[in-house]
């Protein structure tokens, strides 16, 4: 295990400040205190699939019930209500109508520049009828894969949603992706459309979309896109391919709005959604429609405890995991009112989220540790940004999720944003869980700064050894969960080899989900703590990132780099940073040419990946520090870029000179 993540086990142990739930928080919380939260774990444990049948039948809407709850016949590819049939977008608009949420708002859209629009459940249903509509006209149905490259906006929501009522299968590509990017997802999807924007407003900046979805398509391989289908943000130009592209306005012109949603299996995958694993090439997370839909619901009423009068507030994009569950679908299937957010949290100033919230009296509020702590830095550089300044009292929930939140982070959160009444819900759950996994409950969970504390009921989570054994309270291991649920990654894309290497290993029996991180349980409550990735994927600013990804990257740029290697390290604002190791296929730059080639390198990364991909350190060797055989030994490079002093045993290291030379920065 890293150093960080013992040191991060020996910060849980001594972590002893506790906040039970506030009264405010309790009264006629769904799950009312620890009692109710631990007779809902002994159903599940007791009667695990009645558990779950009870959940499905109570919280979903089929069109064709289910028999089957779980089948584990082919495990791990476990299958889920597998011969019930329903809609995902019907379950999200239409099971609304009739009701009293038929006319409250289902979202407050507020864009970069301010301007909000509003649009209750029964115009968002006519809205993504027409698309869906518009989406059949230009030959999309059922089983078609369909990227989504838009903007955060009420059209990209729409674009999801117009999908899953058709049965087509999106897969949402973020924005900030480049065009290499999109282009591998295009074809590793065989995707028939793309819907994107002609540009996106971000920080006063309109920035391009569609001229990069050209850029990829022309880079080859994407013959299976018939459509590109643009939605025109702004009045700015663009550049039409004609025969394929078609504007928003043109494809809904004369299209009803009415479209009778498309019932599919349980299994029918509702999305992919490429993410980062260790090898080069990313993964495409496949999810299942009931399954996922039945936790994006249930999570929404169980960890939010989302209420009528509730405004619900997630700030994650639609591009990630979170902006699928928690914004795209966990809202609306709950027929929660919520704020989606076109701009970032700094512009035009960094008070802009606690701005929104009094604005729109936000009551739930779901971020990333990274943007609570560059917030955190610029209220103490600036008092005129501090959360001090806006009224704050409609919030009763807040939320974290993408990365452990460290105590001090915490702290600041519960005082200054939710004046210490509100119980913050530090989320754990990746791409693959589809929903939360881990995570306190308001009205129950007593709560202990930096830990996720207790797995929600009926989701097995245990820390065991290498070859699967239980580990007791206290010791740190890989996080696994013992048994499915409905929510979880039901294949690889295109690679079901990969899903269960990546995720069912053969040493831990084959069928024990590994999660890919490192966790403690604290010795007193059994309280989790992740300690971080055990993998090759690194966390910055809550954004996943395979070192081989930009080590692949990196190489490709072959005119340049002879060989690259990526670590982590630890950075107080976006949590690690990326520290490139690079030897170049010219002699080792020094000084002002080195800094010229390394902002070369970063511009190809962003070129190759996309900016978020960009290294913070790249440093210049002769060679990377290797064993006899060859390996790169990363322990010693996650040091060095550290720039910690090298402790560790070098006795196996055939170049022990080279350490030298890398610890020296540009
Ligand atoms: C939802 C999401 C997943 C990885 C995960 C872990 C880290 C997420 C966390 C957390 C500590 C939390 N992570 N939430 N670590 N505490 N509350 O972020 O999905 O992008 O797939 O990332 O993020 O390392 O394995 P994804």
């Amino acid at each position: 295990m890293s150093s960080s993540a013992s040191k991060n086990i020996e910060s849980v142990l001594v972590e002893n400040r506790v906040f039970p739930p506030d009264t405010r928080a309790t009264q006629g919380a769904r799950i009312s205190g620890m009692a109710a939260y631990e007779a809902l774990c002994k159903e599940a444990e007791q009667d695990f699939e009645g558990f779950w049948t009870r959940l499905a039948k109570d919280n979903l809407n089929w069109t064709k019930p289910f028999t089957k709850t779980l089948d584990e016949s082919n495990a791990p590819f476990y299958q889920w209500f597998g011969d019930g049939e329903l809609n995902a977008s019907a379950n999200c608009l239409d099971r609304h109508v009739g009701t009293p949420v038929e006319n409250k708002t289902a979202i407050v859209f507020e864009a970069d520049d301010g301007t909000v629009t509003k649009v209750t459940y029964k115009e968002l249903l006519a809205r993504v009828s027409q698309f869906a509509n518009a989406l059949k006209a230009r030959g999309i149905k059922k089983g078609d894969r369909v990227i989504v490259y838009m903007p955060m906006t009420i059209e990209g929501v729409v674009a999801m949603q117009a999908c899953a009522r058709i049965g087509a299968t999106h897969s949402v590509v973020f924005g900030g992706f480049s065009a290499k990017a999109l282009q591998e997802r295009i074809i590793d999807a065989g995707a028939v459309a793309v819907i994107t924007a002609n540009y996106q407003l971000r920080g006063g900046k309109e920035l391009p979309l569609k001229a990069i979805v050209d850029d990829g398509i022309a880079l080859g391989g994407c013959e299976s896109i018939k459509t590109v289908l643009v939605y025109e943000r702004t009045p700015t130009a663009w550049n039409r391919v004609e025969g394929r592209d078609i504007t928003f306005t043109e494809a809904l012109n004369g299209q009803s709005t009415e479209c009778a949603p498309v019932p599919v299996n349980a299994e029918h995958p509702l999305f992919i959604l490429y993410t980062s694993g260790s090898t080069g090439k990313p993964k495409g997370v496949q999810h299942s429609t009931g399954g996922y839909l039945l936790w994006a619901k249930l999570t929404m009423d169980w960890t939010f405890d989302i209420r009528p009068e509730d405004v619900f507030w997630c700030t994650a994009d639609i591009g990630w995991i979170t902006g699928h569950t928690y914004v795209a679908y966990g809202p609306l299937a709950a027929g929660a009112t919520q704020v989606v957010f076109e701009g970032i949290p700094t512009f035009p100033h960094a008070g802009r989220f606690w701005q929104m919230i009094e604005k729109h009296k936000v009551s739930v509020f779901y971020t990333a540790p990274t943007a609570i702590r560059s917030l955190i830095k610029a209220a103490d550089g600036d008092e005129k940004v501090h959360p001090k300044n806006w009224d704050l009292t409609s919030l009763r929930i807040l939320g974290s999720v993408g990365e452990p939140i460290n105590p001090e982070a915490w702290m600041w959160y519960h005082r200054n944003v939710g004046g210490e009444r509100c119980p913050i819900v530090d989320t754990f759950w990746q791409t693959e869980t589809g929903g939360h996994v881990i995570t306190p409950l308001p009205g129950a969970t007593p709560l202990v700064p930096g830990s996720c504390t207790l797995p929600l009921p009926g989701i097995m989570t245990a820390i065991v050894d290498e070859t699967g054994k239980d580990l007791p309270n206290g010791a740190g291991g890989m996080l696994v969960i013992k048994r499915p649920w409905p929510s979880m990654i039901r294949t690889i894309w295109n690679d079901p080899e990969r899903f269960k290497k990546s995720y069912f290993p053969e040493e831990m029996g084959g069928t024990i989900y590994l999660a890919g991180d490192g966790a403690v349980r604290s010795a007193d409550r059994g309280y989790f703590r992740i300690t971080g990735r055990i993998d090759d994927v690194l966390n910055v600013s809550g954004h996943r990132l395979g070192t081989m990804e930009i080590e692949s990257a990196l190489v490709a740029k072959t005119d340049l780099v002879a060989e690259a290697a990526v670590v982590g390290r630890p950075d107080d604002v976006t949590g690690e940073a990326v520290c490139a190791f690079v030897v170049l296929k010219r002699a080792r730059p020094t000084g002002e040419e080195a800094k010229q080639i390394a902002n070369e390198l970063r511009n190809w990364v962003a070129k190759e990946i996309g900016p978020i991909a960009k290294p913070k350190d790249i440093r210049f060797g002769d060679n990377l520090p290797k064993t006899r055989s060859g390996k790169i030994m990363r322990r010693l490079l996650r040091s060095i870029a550290k720039g910690e002093a090298i402790t560790q045993d070098t006795s196996t290291l055939e170049n022990p000179a080279i350490l030298e030379q890398l610890s020296q920065t540009n």
